[in-house]
């Protein structure tokens, strides 16, 4: 299965001035695009072909490091896509916000936390908000590596590579995480992800591959990254609903 570039779920200038136009064409068109097709050509005709996205990251992780790299990136661009919106930053909600009270304070906490973190990464990486276990933990992964690896649910990330804001702020990578957390991050998205969360559970990998799955097979190319969201989402809920019933629980959320 080929795998294809989601388009953006906002148009090129709608980030402005907090991500231009310019660095969304570049990251975007060049960036992502490249390690999805140098991703198709490192897994035509090999065991990897006919896996779906988050089966290939699982399998090749520090076996195949091509693969994994081009795999994780893909993963990780379709994602932090969606982690931006135009009129972002605001506050979360619902159980999310009282999630983050729980666990950093209050929101102001859980900002200062992730800024420094993101901040601290060394070189090319990506800083989290996952879910592991019941917990939000914000961590960072260098060069490819996502949370699922670890087992954790990824809620919301920020890309910290320099190509993700080296046109707009230069060697100042605390500007550009301050303004994605006050200016461009999806609460919204992020809410949504928190609410598919396992009954005290981390979704599994299991999960995450049937999600990926959804995602790659979901038309994203002609419909656009929020419909993949959704169906991403949806599969994701569903994969969770039929293991809740096999193991006789539940569904609740709290
Ligand atoms: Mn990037």
């Amino acid at each position: 299965m080929a795998f294809t570039l989601p388009k953006l779920p906002y148009d090129y200038d709608a980030l402005g001035p907090h991500m231009s136009a310019d660095t969304l064409k570049l990251h975007h068109d060049k960036h992502h695009k490249a390690y999805v097709d140098k991703l198709n050509k490192a897994i035509e005709g090999t065991r990897y072909a006919q896996l779906s996205l988050g089966e290939i990251i699982q399998k090749s992780w520090r076996k195949d490091q091509e693969v994994f790299n081009n795999a994780g990136q893909h993963w990780n661009h379709s994602f932090f896509w969606q982690c931006l919106t135009p009129d972002g930053g605001g506050q979360p909600s619902g159980d999310l916000k009282r999630q983050i009270d729980k666990d950093f304070g209050d929101l102001a906490a859980f900002q200062k936390e992730f800024a420094d973190k993101a901040a601290k990464q060394f070189g090319s990486g990506w800083a989290w908000l996952v879910l592991g276990g019941d917990k939000l933990e914000i961590v960072t992964t260098g060069n490819a590596e996502l949370p699922m690896l670890q087992g954790q649910q990824a809620i919301l990330t920020c890309d910290v590579w320099e190509h993700a804001y080296y046109l707009d702020y230069q060697n100042e990578r605390p500007k550009f995480i301050d303004s994605f957390l006050k200016k461009l991050v999806n609460w919204q998205f992020a809410t949504e992800r928190f609410e598919l969360r396992g009954e005290g559970d981390h979704l599994s990998v299991r999960d995450y591959q049937s999600a990926q799955h959804a995602f790659a097979k979901s038309g994203a190319a002609e419909s656009g990254a929020r419909k993949a969201a959704n169906a991403l989402d949806s599969d994701e809920g569903a994969e969770l609903e039929r293991a809740r019933r096999q193991t006789g629980k539940r569904a609740s959320r709290r």
